[in-house]
């Protein structure tokens, strides 16, 4: 009784000590230069106009360097692993982390110090892009995840709709699964100037390039799991069997396939700007993208007449795909000064702004955003419920060493299926033969080991 009695009293010590103790002042560093290496284009532009304010506040000589996207993994991994430390703030995908993760600093022992308004970040981004291993290592940049969009004209037709239901026997709506998401393309895929050539798409994907080209496949993998009561997995967490080419797999790729095979022609090579057009344009009913559209309903409107729908994707089976987040490194000589910047960047105030700089390739990611007022004056609140519901189904990044390799390892066979080259089944088996010889070459007991502390089991 007594013991407990002390434990008690020491709980309410300890909490009323975390109450009572005052934030930590920011320090300043005169002098000090604090290099970022970033994407190129819109996130060096949507942070360069925070420079002069944090050379006047801190006193820091932030020095922008801009990397084009493509070259971004390749260039930073080759500074960081040779230990050259020409960077101490690095951009980099949540899906790379199992490769970057031994050359990055974490951040507990900051963020306890000087809080970045942690709680304010959402949980979805929290958990599955700065959090590994139990440690906080990155603050979330961009809040990327994937939600469905309609062109609310065509879908609330009375003939779309009629003539949709007597051919598919189930109302016209955004779409529940895959099974649908193609009846929905086969549905709006037309021909409307009548001069041979396929020129409006049900559907898009958000990307189908070689390149990214693996997130359709992935996200369809994981609702085709969740189907089948399994839950969404890369590998068997036991032993690391990679599910890719299970019958769920193969059905997610064949679904895959046949969206694009009835898509306008030339979808093949279409990246994000291709699937934001068309679906901006009109021509595409409907389209998977990240969440940057959803700012863009009155350019949307102009250009349609139409409103725009917000929903779930099918099956509620989300991926940031991608997805940007920053962390100090391990081998800068002014860590604190970097993590000023970041504090200072990424925090609740200056972030709202960033995100909401035209093109600057920032996703809300806070709670604050999302009650922003400011936010609210631009987005409406149907899209505000979808993304909050988006990031709330998140399946993690593949963030294990490798994680990069994987997923362009199995790009490469997704490919050959879309182009029609090999079948669904061939090409998930190639690809399950390369994962299986690159978990065996980077040590299949450490990978398992990576992989648990991925997905958090
Ligand atoms: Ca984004
Ligand atoms: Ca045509």
């Amino acid at each position: 009784m007594k013991k407990l009695l002390i434990t008690f009293l020491l709980t309410v010590f300890c909490f009323a000590g975390i109450a009572n103790a005052k934030p930590e002042p920011r320090p300043t560093f005169d002098g000090v230069t604090v290099t970022a290496a970033l994407h190129s284009g819109p996130f060096v532009n949507a942070w360069g106009p925070h420079v002069k304010r944090i050379k006047e506040l801190y006193g820091i000589n932030l020095e922008l360097v801009g990397i084009p996207v493509n070259e971004l993994y390749d260039k930073s991994i080759l500074e960081l692993s040779m230990g050259t430390g020409a960077y101490d703030i690095v951009q980099y995908n949540p899906g790379w982390v199992g490769d970057y993760i031994d050359f990055m600093r974490p951040l507990d022992d900051y963020m306890d110090r000087w809080d970045p308004g942690w709680m304010d970040i959402h949980e979805g981004f929290r958990e599955w892009e700065n959090t590994y291993g139990g440690q906080r290592v990155s603050l979330t940049m961009d809040g990327d995840v994937m939600i469905f969009y309609y062109n609310k004209n065509m879908f609330e037709d009375p003939k779309e709709m009629a003539d949709f239901k007597s051919t598919y026997g189930y109302d016209l709506a955004p779409p529940a699964n895959y099974d649908q998401v193609l009846d929905i393309q086969k549905h709006f895929q037309r021909d409307t100037d009548g001069d041979g050539t396929i020129d409006q798409a049900g559907y898009s994907d958000p990307i189908i390039k070689r390149g990214r080209g693996q997130y359709p496949y992935l996200m369809r993998l994981f609702a085709y799991q969740k189907e089948a009561g399994i839950t969404p997995n890369y590998f068997d967490p036991d032993t690391m069997e990679p599910l890719i080419n299970t019958p769920e797999g193969v059905k997610a790729l064949q679904n895959y396939v046949d969206t694009v095979a009835n898509g306008v022609p030339g979808m093949l090579q279409w990246e994000w700007s291709e699937a934001h057009t068309c679906f901006m344009t009109g021509k595409c009913a409907s389209l998977i993208h990240w969440p940057d559209e959803g700012l863009m309903t009155a350019a949307f409107t102009a250009n349609t007449g139409s409103a725009m729908g917000f929903a779930d994707v099918p099956s509620k089976a989300n991926m940031t795909c991608g997805g940007w987040v920053a962390g100090v490194t391990a081998d800068s000589a002014n860590p604190e000064a970097a993590y000023m910047v970041l504090d200072y960047i990424l925090g609740p105030d200056v972030s709202t702004h960033v995100a909401l700089y035209p093109g600057g390739g920032t996703d809300l990611f806070r709670q604050s955003h999302f009650d922003s007022a400011v936010v609210k004056m631009i987005a409406p609140q149907e899209y505000l419920d979808a993304f909050d519901s988006a990031i709330g189904d998140i399946v993690g990044e593949l963030r294990i060493p490798g994680g990069f390799e994987y997923y362009d390892s199995l790009d490469i066979q997704v490919q050959k299926a879309l182009a029609g080259e090999i079948s669904a089944q061939e090409a998930l088996d190639q690809a399950a033969e390369n994962w299986k010889k690159i978990t065996k070459s980077l040590g299949a007991d450490k990978q398992k080991e990576m992989y648990a502390k991925a997905m958090g089991y």
